[in-house]
């Protein structure tokens, strides 16, 4: 990079070309030529910055750390190292998954920064589920994404001394995992300065911030975030980390990596799911709005489904790791299928609560979802925020006895049909 100490240093769209303009993997794609390329940031997400650069070549995206929180302000400072952390889980994950992430050209830690796949025509996934759009395929990636990145960074395949010094490495994220643990799990239920709710939400924002049972058993499952290193997780799956064509889907954006519970991912996918499937009285007339909340439903079914399937078949196949091994189990004549209910078993418990504290936090804390935020009118907006408040409260206190996808998705069905406001 032409930045003589490499000392950090945004990037602007004036000095891009220059300072990226002798780095090999990216001429390979745009080209010598600095003077054809064309840059534009698009960064709309809450912390980075992100430029499309062209050429008559090609494209790549360029993708960039800023020192604080873009959505905030310098008056929140977070760390550049973020970069890296995404760098590092692109490509566990690309190897874990192959094909789920878009291909990585170039990173520079010191400048913070991820050169990458353009993905084109692809289409934010939270922009197609407000436009009532179909991606065929969406449910079998994303199911299979979450059972191979959950399953092949545990210790259930990883050679136990490796994934233990990745846990180590992973707990310098911890700015980003703060974030989580202050936004997600915290925030939500008390009167924290960045919060901010529908007006009208009052009576269910009271009811939430009032349950202890409910708030005890937010705070086990943040002990769980914080202790149970499973595996290696995206840290924040929702639909605006996924991009998808018609027929195809990528996974973006983990610089939230972190070791922690296997069900995790599935459960924020799924949470952001939900969401999409309230909201969409605000986006849609009637002709329209059954058929495609149904749709919702069968993609929540079918991930989980795939999610299940691959992770059998790797508990199956790939169960080379400490836990639950075969010189203990299949080796001496016993099945070890009880063992994998269990396992199962609790990634939907877990799953679930993490579901119901995502449902809360999007409608009560700092960041919330387009999904809601663009229904203009706020005594509908209320009505259907409601739903998934009082929704997210049952799977979190019910999170032990939901123990199948299609009573979640019952579950779903009814709230829908509830008149709260
Ligand atoms: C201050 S960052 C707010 C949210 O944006 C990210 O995408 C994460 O979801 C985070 O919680
Ligand atoms: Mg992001």
């Amino acid at each position: 990079m032409t930045n003589q100490q490499n000392v950090y240093e945004p990037l602007t769209v004036e000095t891009l070309s220059t300072r990226l303009g002798d780095i090999g993997s990216i001429t390979d794609r745009l080209g010598p030529d600095t003077d054809s390329w064309s840059s534009e940031e698009v960064g709309d997400g809450n912390l980075n910055l992100v430029f499309i650069v062209k050429s008559p070549a090609g494209a790549v995206i360029v993708k960039q750390a800023l020192p604080y929180v873009r959505l905030v302000g310098d008056s929140w400072p977070l760390p550049l190292n973020r970069a890296f952390f995404e760098y590092h889980t692109l490509m566990r994950q690309a190897a874990r998954d192959p094909g789920s992430v878009p291909e990585i050209f170039y990173f520079d830690d010191d400048q913070a920064l991820i050169v990458m796949e353009f993905l084109t025509p692809h289409v934010i996934l939270r922009k197609m589920l407000i436009a009532g759009e179909k991606v065929s395929g969406l449910a079998e990636t994303l199911g299979n994404f979450c059972a191979r990145t959950a399953f092949r960074g545990s210790d259930l395949s990883m050679v136990t001394a490796k994934k233990k010094a990745d846990t180590a490495t992973y707990q310098g994220n911890s700015e980003l995992m703060a974030i989580t643990e202050t936004l997600i799990f915290t925030d939500p239920y008390f009167e924290a300065d960045r919060n901010h709710h529908t007006e009208g939400l009052d009576p269910f924002v009271h009811v939430l911030r009032n349950d202890v049972v409910m708030k005890v058993a937010v705070q086990e499952m943040l002990l769980k975030f914080t202790a149970n290193a499973e595996t290696l997780l995206h840290g924040d799956l929702h639909s605006g980390s996924i991009m998808c064509t018609e027929n195809e889907t990528k996974v973006i954006d983990p610089e939230f990596g972190f070791y922690g519970p296997m069900g995790f991912d599935v459960g924020m996918l799924i949470s952001n799911y939900f969401m999409a499937y309230f909201s969409q009285p605000g986006h849609r007339g009637a002709d329209e709005l059954a058929g495609y909340q149904e749709w919702i439903l069968g993609l929540i079914t079918d991930t989980y489904s795939a999610f299940e399937a691959e992770f059998t078949r790797l508990w199956k196949t790939e169960r080379t790791g400490i836990l639950f091994p075969h010189s203990m189990f299949e080796d001496q004549g016993h099945s070890a299928d009880n063992a994998l209910d269990g396992m199962l078993g609790h990634i939907l418990c877990d799953a679930i609560g993490i579901c119901g504290i995502e449902m809360h936090r999007r409608l009560l804390s700092l960041a919330h979802n387009a999904d809601f935020e663009e229904i203009d009118d706020v005594a509908i907006r209320a009505r259907l925020e409601a739903r998934n408040l009082m929704m997210g409260r049952e799977l979190i206190l019910q999170r032990g006895e939901i123990n199948n996808i299609g009573a979640l998705c019952a579950l779903a069905r009814k709230y829908n049909e509830e008149t709260f406001l």
